[in-house]
């Protein structure tokens, strides 16, 4: 009879620390954020509706016209198009993370409004499934209530790093298990919008995994202390032998002949997003360490690899982000905090 007011006075002290969920914090007309979680706290019918919505948007027809990019074929390669336009101007620059939470938002919107799905963009937290013994045991990858697997062993490590081969790399051929082993791939590989239809494939590296996904790597991450290093140690170099988290969630799924390891056309698999989303989480989770100075901090170069401005200056928050057809065009300042009104979700836990 002791214990239990003690445990209750440590409740909301418990989900003060683990949970920003709190509809107070919301402002403007963002009243009730939804709240993101990890793949594995959802419910099975939840993952279920998830993967359908998945599948819903990749039957859709395009809002892109085939003028633009002969080989769209759904609503689903309207983002991939979008990504693949902009490869060297969204990526190695200070607008990387905004431009993604962008597009992460502006996906999770289409998946809520135009397929049905009720819940929120779920994200995949890779730092549960190392060290490397155990990632290819991930809930992720489940035939049902997941993505699916690896593709077949093929030795040429070809089509997205022929230079580079991704160490540990065990897959390559067509992802042989789940919900999009019969997935109508189009676009790619690598800038080539004619369509090129073939087969999802996924060329898993554990290695590549317990290297760059473990708690290490995104404590490193999160121990930056201003915007331009922050984003600069989370994307990791070039050379993915010389990654980090950004990096190694691509490879490890991706490898060499996965579309995830392909720069341009990574969107072409869903684990993208659940890989975005949590690089999405943590950016937040940095920002919550201190706010509000973080919501305002934002740096890096206008032009790709730029970091010391040869070239051109540093973003601001009035530096203007664009998805194409699939949304209205926003600046970085919109996309600071994710429970303005133009985003409004929360995520169900952080990085400290
Ligand atoms: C993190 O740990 C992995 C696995 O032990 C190791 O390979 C990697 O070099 C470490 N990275 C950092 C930045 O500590
Ligand atoms: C650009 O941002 C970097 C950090 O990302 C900073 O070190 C540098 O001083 C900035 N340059 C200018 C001209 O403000
Ligand atoms: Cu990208």
């Amino acid at each position: 009879m002791k214990v239990l007011p003690h445990l209750l006075a440590l409740l909301p002290l418990f989900f003060a620390a683990s949970s920003d969920a709190s509809p107070a914090e919301a402002r403007g007309t963002c009243r009730h954020p939804i709240v993101r979680r990890e793949w594995r706290r959802l419910g099975k019918l939840q993952q279920l509706d998830y993967i359908r919505a998945v599948k819903c948007l990749q039957a859709k027809p395009p809002l892109t016209s085939t003028s633009v990019a002969p080989g769209v074929g759904s609503r689903y390669d309207d983002l991939i198009v979008t990504h693949v336009q902009q490869t060297f101007t969204v990526h190695l620059v200070g607008h990387f993370l905004p431009w993604h939470r962008f597009m992460m938002a502006v996906y999770e919107k289409a998946l809520r409004n135009e397929c049905g799905y009720h819940g929120a963009q779920p994200y995949w937290d890779w730092t549960l499934d190392v060290p490397a013994s155990k990632f290819l045991d991930s809930p992720l990858f489940h035939p049902i209530f997941g993505f699916g697997g690896n593709g077949p062993y093929l030795p040429t490590p070809t089509t997205t790093h022929p230079d580079y081969v991704i160490p540990g790399r065990s897959g390559g051929g067509c992802v042989a298990s789940g919900p999009f082993k019969h997935m109508q791939v189009r676009l790619g590989p690598g800038d080539d919008l004619t369509g090129n239809p073939r087969c999802l494939h996924r060329d898993m590296s554990p290695y590549f995994a317990g290297r760059y996904l473990g708690t290490n790597v995104t404590s490193l991450v999160m121990s930056q202390p201003d915007y331009g290093w922050f984003y600069r140690t989370l994307d990791g170099d070039t050379n993915p032998d010389r990654s980090s988290i950004h990096g190694g969630g691509h490879y490890a799924v991706g490898g060499n002949r996965g579309e995830m390891g392909d720069l341009h056309v990574s969107p072409t698999d869903p684990l993208f997003y659940m890989h975005h989303t949590n690089l999405d989480r943590v950016w937040w989770s940095w920002q919550k360490k201190n706010l509000p100075a973080r919501l305002a901090d934002i740096s890096g170069p206008i032009n790709i690899l730029d970091y010391d401005n040869l070239i051109g200056g540093n973003v601001t928050l009035d530096f203007p982000l664009t998805l194409g057809v699939n949304a209205a065009d926003v600046t970085i300042g919109d996309m600071m905090d994710i429970r303005s009104d133009k985003l409004c979700y929360v995520y169900d836990q952080v990085y400290t």
